[in-house]
């Protein structure tokens, strides 16, 4: 029988696929799964004969209900995803680890914050805010930066975001903030960005969005990967030492690699080419050995300063300029284990600003009052019940004992007969501890609360405008541009021109009557100097713009080596010895797949082709073949390249060329368009370059370039 045979031949496949196991594994060793050398079998233990085949009447007979396998199998498939998160969706994480500095006793009792010799485990998770699971990872967005940390005293969440004020001053405006910004309700449209009716509209109407909005418009909102990203608890939040001494702290989190951005049109091609650019990047990074590394600081405020500065320490939307309270360093962290389960550990992970541990404690800023209650609620739908902290990525290190019990999803099996307190029968356990022993019990800071039960906005949170007006102009000029320019790019997708109007006229002229002339000369907006601008004790800070944060190296930077046969390979090996040394990364990328034959011979293997890599993906370019004009000139994708490079401000090396190359291409020679006949003599320049990561001063001649 026909069908017999097809059986036996699996079956046969199947031996030799276990045969072969071995062999294959050691190849993809980091693929092997825990089933490797395991039988197939149903979720109850039943071993599978045939995963192949339904159970029919016939072979073309058919398919019976009977067929426990079947059904088993779809069940299970038919309830594979849950319920994305409603914000914050899309995101990428990894494993790593925290080490405290020396000397935080002072401030906090915190266990895994003062003892220097432990190493904590954490667990990163970024995301952007709007788009689904699904959506392009480099869509204009806050990014978000959440942080467990497994310490022996519990697990601690820090659940940050990429800019450091928020959008909203109380928590109860969050739905109607996350319903304005999500996709509209009537299409869904748009997916992953902020550039529609329903966001302008209630951002132009609720002022104290105006300072965080200004951050998502400007290039911190288009980073350039997730590795060089800042973080912020965005909060006040308080730390308690072992005397009960409480101060008040903001973190902040500062990659070592600096601080970088894509320009708006690459990551808008970014968007379409590689929707998973930065979830790929941050994967590949670790699992190369380029371990990203953060800083963790507090600036700290002493309980009598509180009402010392011209903005509410409680206040979301205002930070706390470092020129007037430094960043003190209190540890580092780690990102060195990539998951080994996308689901499981990124998907399952929960987050809640509540998880805190001795030594920690909030505020009464009145939106983490509100993100207290949210996290939890919000789990109990995404994961589907009230024990998802036994979940592997969710469960502390520690051990945990109460006399919660049952509920869905239940993995524990507790023993005994007594699940109450008081009793008898098992000795009162288990049983508090009290604050002052060794690990002490969690005990809420004593802050003395008093007042009227009101629902009202303190008039200390009232100024909207004098920190945005600060963030702008702490920018570099071309950062500001950007602002100006993206401005105008979100506000040219809305339809409705009172909303556009109000924008321009009621937040931005308020902010700065020269940011708002820009964009409403570019909109075709009218503006009046409204004069009544409150000003904040500083006109700049210094730590605001991007450039107050370039890597001291070009580690992980990415160079693209554009070749064509006949190619020089001398050189190609010079870049490539180079480029190992620096800890870069440098591809060959070829016309085809295929290896190209060189000048001597020598057939160069391939790292990818230049239509499958596009320049957006690299640091910079070098293209080797810059005397060989005729075929780079014939060669549309190669031009393309080189001139996109060039528009999206990158270094372009042209080796060999004499300049002929760089004029057919329509280019402005500048210092990011270096020339030369060998790399060495390029070598340095182009460090410089790639530390300063773009040539911002290119930025009008670019502008002639076609997209
Ligand atoms: Fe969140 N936020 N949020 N948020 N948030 C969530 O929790 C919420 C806010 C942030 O990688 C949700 O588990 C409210 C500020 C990050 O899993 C939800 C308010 C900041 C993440 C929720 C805020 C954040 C979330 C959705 C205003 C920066 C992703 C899924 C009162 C300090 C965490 C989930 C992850 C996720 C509620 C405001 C950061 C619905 C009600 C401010 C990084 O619970």
């Amino acid at each position: 029988m026909k069908n017999k045979a097809n059986k036996s031949e699996m079956a046969g496949a199947n031996q030799d696929n276990k045969q072969n196991q071995s062999a294959k594994s050691d190849q993809l060793d980091g693929f092997r799964s825990d089933a490797t050398q395991q039988d197939l079998t149903t979720n109850h233990g039943v071993k599978i004969s045939d995963n192949q085949n339904s159970l029919k009447s016939g072979p073309r007979g058919s398919t019976l209900l009977e067929d426990f396998i079947l059904r088993e199998k779809i069940t299970h498939f038919d309830h594979e995803r849950i319920p994305e998160r409603i914000v914050h969706a899309r995101g990428v994480g990894a494993h790593g680890y925290f080490e405290a500095y020396p000397g935080n006793e002072k401030f906090t009792k915190a266990g895994f914050l003062t003892d220097p010799s432990t190493r904590t485990p954490i667990f990163v998770r970024f995301s952007t805010v709007q788009g689904p699971r699904g959506s392009a990872d480099t869509v204009r967005d806050i990014r978000g930066f959440a942080i467990k940390f497994y310490t022996q005293e519990g697990n601690y969440d820090l659940v940050g975001n990429n800019a450091p004020v928020f959008f909203i001053q109380d928590g109860i405006k969050f739905p109607d903030f996350v319903h304005a910004v999500k996709p509209e309700p009537h299409n869904e449209v748009p997916t992953g960005g902020s550039a529609h009716d329903t966001f302008w509209d209630f951002v132009s109407l609720v002022p104290e969005s105006a300072h965080a909005v200004m951050w998502a418009m400007s290039d911190r909102a288009i980073p350039r990967n997730l590795r060089s990203i800042q973080g912020f608890g965005v909060h006040t939040f308080r730390l308690i030492n072992a005397e009960g001494k409480g101060v008040f702290v903001k973190f902040h989190w500062t990659p070592k690699q600096g601080l970088a951005q894509l320009v708006w049109d690459e990551a808008q091609k970014l968007a379409g080419k590689d929707p998973d650019f930065h979830r790929r990047d941050l994967y590949d990074a670790i699992d190369n050995g380029f371990y990203p590394e953060w800083e963790l600081g507090i600036q700290i405020v002493e309980e009598k300063d509180e009402m010392s500065f011209d903005f509410d320490l409680l206040d979301p939307t205002k930070i706390i300029p470092e020129e007037l309270v430094p960043v003190t360093p209190i540890g580092k962290f780690v990102l060195n284990r990539n998951v080994d389960n996308f689901f499981a550990e990124i998907e399952q992970i929960a987050f809640c600003p509540g998880h805190i541990v001795p030594g920690i404690d909030f505020t009464n800023d009145p939106l983490l009052q509100a993100r207290l209650f949210s996290y939890t609620d919000t789990q109990l739908s995404r994961l589907g019940g009230p024990n998802f902290h036994q979940l592997p990525i969710n469960k502390p290190v520690c051990p945990f004992h109460n006399n919660q019990r049952d509920g869905i999803h239940q993995s524990l099996v507790h023993k005994g007969q007594a699940s109450y307190q008081p009793n008898s029968i098992d000795s009162n356990w288990p049983a508090e501890v009290a604050p002052a022993a060794q690990n002490g019990g969690f005990e809420s800071y004593q802050e003395r609360v008093d007042g009227h039960k009101i629902r009202q906005r303190s008039e200390s949170f009232s100024d909207h405008f004098s920190q945005a007006r600060l963030y702008y102009q702490s920018l570099a000029p071309h950062e500001q541009k950007h602002v100006v320019d993206a401005y105008t790019f979100e506000l040219s997708k809305v339809k409705r021109p009172h909303i556009r109007e109000r924008e321009v006229q009621e937040v931005l002229a308020n902010i700065d009557f020269d940011l708002a002339k820009q964009v409403g000369d570019n909109l075709g907006i009218e503006v009046t100097d409204p004069k009544t601008q409150k000003q904040s004790k500083l006109q700049t800070s210094k730590k605001l713009s991007l450039e107050a944060f370039a890597p001291s190296d070009i580690k992980a930077k990415k160079i693209a080596i554009l070749v064509h046969p006949q190619v020089n390979a001398k050189n190609v090996d010079a870049i490539l010895k180079w480029a190992k040394a620096e800890n870069a990364i440098a591809h060959v990328l070829t016309p085809t797949p295929a290896p190209v034959p060189s000048l001597g011979k020598v057939q160069l293997a391939s790292d990818g082709m230049q239509k499958g890599e596009p320049s957006i993906a690299y640091d910079a370019v070098v293209i080797v073949d810059g005397d060989n004009l005729d075929v780079v000139q014939s060669d549309g994708v190669a031009k393309h390249y080189l001139q996109e490079a060039y528009k999206h401000l990158k270094p372009v090396v042209f080796l060999g060329d004499k300049g002929q190359l760089i004029e057919a291409l329509q280019l402005m020679p500048d210092e990011g368009t270096l020339q030369a006949d060998s790399f060495d003599e390029v070598k340095d320049s182009l460090k410089t370059l790639l530390i300063k990561h773009r040539v911002w001063a290119r930025e009008a001649a670019a502008e002639g370039i076609p997209a």
